[in-house]
């Protein structure tokens, strides 16, 4: 809508008159009082008032307590807030977050407020073009196992994992900047590492290395990580906030992709009552903040979210949003090579296969972690079933691999 951002809640209740609840939300965060005011301010007012756009109410059939709820669409006018995240979240949810069960599922912004956000500056193609692959999904390897660990040995581990095969490796989220391997030594020590495995490999890859500290710091351990060599950063987004990635994303001289880390994301979408939709929370708004890839649990491994409202973070990733360039999905935590056949069911060739134990874990060592991962998206874009694929010559890391963690069937 032009000029209106439009907030769709679900608010539950088991007797609440939602078409007032609705209203008293439109008034009550927009130009706080309404029916006091003399007609003249209420004139005045107008252009600032909030307006219900839509109250669906769903009964529960029976008396089954607590199920009852309202599906509200609130439009605010974009005259009210500046043209930043925290002013637009804080209008729509700000104290209405803490006042009763209400979650807040979607959020669709004007053109005119979306025109201040860059969005991802590579996205899901710019991603594949450094990378120079194009004609599979990806393959992202976790660091495991670094606090604690010295140069050498985080080098001899990146090593490893870069022998396998993958596109791109990522910091664990848990390294923050320290003695034993400080930003900008890690980025050297690690891109000399991917140097001597491309000789071996011959494949590009990208290091996301995790950026820390505190946030007046950030720009410049970016640029600093970014003249030690590093061609990709890792961000742990809702620990910052949304608007410290736009600022990073935003400024030119940060010219590397920026994955999203989905840490503290449990603290806020998974209750059905209270939150924020995964879909927005880990879609939508990582995107309009200028994420390139996000990483988010998956249906099928350790840390699971629910498969409808996986599929609708993917859904925001990838469906057009004021021109904006897509992010690359990376549907993340306990995935294992004999999953593979499912996140290509469900994603497609645009996804990012994420692994960490899943590839440090594997019984003959990291690099064939890295090669079984490979083997099970050869097979699958083939169409060849993973028992089968692991009996060729040469898959022996996908054969073992599916003898320690087994195959997920559909
Ligand atoms: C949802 C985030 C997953 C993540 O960051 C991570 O470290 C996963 O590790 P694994 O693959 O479960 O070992």
């Amino acid at each position: 809508m032009n000029g209106l951002c439009v907030a769709t809640y679900r608010a539950y209740d088991d007797k609440a008159d939602f078409s007032k609840k609705a209203l008293s939300i439109a008034v009550g965060l927009t130009v706080g009082s309404w029916t006091e005011l003399p007609e003249a301010q209420k004139a005045e007012m107008e252009k600032h008032l909030g307006k219900v756009v839509s109250v669906d109410v769903h009964e529960p059939s029976g008396a089954a307590p607590g199920e009852r709820y309202a599906d509200i669409r609130i439009a605010y006018p974009d005259i009210n807030f500046s043209r930043d995240l925290p002013a637009l979240l804080v209008t729509v949810f700000g104290k209405l977050s803490m006042d009763g069960r209400i979650k807040l599922l979607d959020l669709d912004v004007s053109d005119a407020f979306a025109s201040a956000f860059p969005g991802p500056k590579f996205g899901l193609n710019g991603v594949r073009e450094l990378l120079e692959v194009n004609d599979r999904p990806l393959l992202m390897s976790i660091f495991k196992s670094v606090v604690g660990h010295d140069l050498a040995n985080l080098q001899e581990q990146f090593y490893k994992q870069a022998l396998g095969g993958v596109d791109l490796i990522k910091d664990d989220e848990i390294l923050f900047e320290n003695p034993l391997t400080p930003l900008e030594k890690r980025v050297e020590a690690c891109m000399e590492a991917a140097r001597r495995a491309r000789e071996e490999t011959g494949q590009k890859l990208l290091y996301a290395v995790n950026l820390t500290g505190p946030t007046s710091q950030l720009a410049a351990n970016a640029r600093k990580a970014i003249d030690a060599g590093a061609n990709a950063l890792l961000f742990n987004v809702l620990a910052y906030g949304y608007d410290v990635l736009h600022e990073l994303s935003s400024d030119k001289s940060i010219n590397v992709p920026i994955a999203a880390h989905p840490a503290m994301a449990g603290a806020i979408y998974p209750s059905p009552h209270y939150g924020i939709a995964a879909s927005l929370l880990l879609g939508k708004l990582m995107r309009l903040a200028g994420a390139d890839l996000v990483l988010f649990p998956s249906p099928y491994g350790s840390v699971v979210m629910p498969k409808e409202e996986n599929l609708a973070v993917k859904d925001a990733l990838l469906s057009p949003l004021h021109g904006l360039r897509t992010s690359f999905p990376v549907p993340s935590a306990g995935i294992h090579p004999g999953l593979v056949p499912l996140i290509l069911k469900d994603f497609g060739m645009d996804v990012v296969v994420n692994a960490g134990g899943g590839i440090h874990g594997h019984p003959m060592g990291t690099a064939a972690g890295g090669q079984a991962f490979r083997q099970a998206i050869g097979a699958a874009l083939d169409g060849t079933p993973l028992q089968e694929a692991a009996k060729q010559a040469g898959n022996e890391p996908l054969q073992a691999a599916i003898n320690a963690w087994g195959i997920k069937e559909a």
